[in-house]
């Protein structure tokens, strides 16, 4: 009898004491967009496994009302953090006040947020998306020597990924007088979307040459290789193609030839996050706002060393 007591008085012990040190974050992601998305949900889902960190995972199907209303369950179930991937960059400023007032830190991870008042937020992991646009036009600029009519496949309207690299690009291709974009339109950073303006592009070409396609993200990027394969042109070949990521399937396609250029984006912004909350919760309460990441233009040359790396990942 005595013993069972002093078995129980410590298993008591160790469950308190376990809930004491389990930190539960909540995690509202865009959604499952793009190959680069769903690498980036497995790496925060792997990397709070690994920390031992309870992370509650709400997929916002592209939509902010959703991303709100998992905030706003977070903040109601106590969480001790909160990470928030924004679909568009407008509209956070109540939410985040109610997690302010709730004392819960938040970190902004990947898209920006447009807010005043940046004590609503801990800090942002991310890279800078002006300069992946202007790395890439730097490139096409020095492929086709400025002489260029290229079109764009734009992401979602009102994020930040979408807004910054055209920014980028643009600012690089305005130096270039015979380098134009002569087709624009979003295509919702979807294979699926991506494919389908560019058949309405070539359509409307009705035969007029393109020299390159410039998608803000991959998949959109092999949407519209498979569109001009099926419309009897060489992507990568005849039409040159570029466009932001790194994921494994354009590494592939680099190395078969049908595109061109990427830049590289590491998904893998969970462990940086979770750094973030875990020197907040020891009491680092400011922090530097913006923790950046980089990556650097990869092309045909080494695509087929770097698909053989990354598949295996
Ligand atoms: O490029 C794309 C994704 O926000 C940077 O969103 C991100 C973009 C990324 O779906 O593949």
């Amino acid at each position: 009898m005595k013993n069972f007591k002093l078995v129980s008085a410590f298993s008591l012990w160790a469950v308190s004491a376990s809930c004491a040190f389990a930190t539960t974050v909540g995690f509202s992601q865009v959604g499952s967009e793009s190959g680069w998305r769903t690498s980036f949900s497995e790496a925060v889902k792997a990397e709070a496994k690994q920390r031992g960190i309870d992370l509650k995972f709400a997929d916002a199907q592209q939509k902010q009302e959703n991303q709100i209303k998992a905030v706003r369950s977070f903040i109601a179930q106590g969480v001790d953090a909160i990470i928030i991937a924004p679909v568009v960059e407008t509209g956070w400023k109540p939410v985040l006040k109610e997690a302010k007032r709730a004392r819960i830190p938040v970190v902004i991870v990947d898209r920006n947020i447009n807010v005043d008042d940046d004590s609503l937020y801990l800090t942002r992991i991310a890279t800078d998306f002006t300069e992946e646009g202007r790395k890439i036009g730097e490139w096409l600029m020095d492929k086709t020597q400025g002489n260029c009519d290229i079109a764009e496949l734009q992401g979602t309207v009102g994020a930040t990924a979408a807004i910054d690299r055209a920014t980028g690009f643009n600012a690089v291709i305005a130096n270039y007088p015979n380098a134009k974009i002569v087709r624009s339109q979003t295509g919702e950073f979807t294979r699926a979307k991506g494919k389908e303006v560019m058949e309405g592009f070539l359509k409307a070409q009705n035969g007029q040459a393109l020299c390159a396609v410039w998608a803000h993200n991959d998949e959109m990027a092999l949407g519209a290789v498979q569109a001009i394969k099926e419309a009897g042109l060489k992507p990568g070949k005849d039409i040159l193609i570029v466009s932001v990521d790194g994921v494994p399937d354009y590494f592939k396609a680099m190395a078969d030839g049908d595109a061109n250029a990427t830049v590289e984006y590491s998904p893998h912004m969970g462990g940086p996050a979770f750094d973030a909350i875990d020197a907040f919760i020891k009491g680092n309460k400011e922090q530097s706002k913006w923790v950046s990441t980089t990556g650097e233009v990869f092309t045909q040359e080494t695509a087929a060393a770097e698909y053989e790396k990354r598949r295996l990942r």
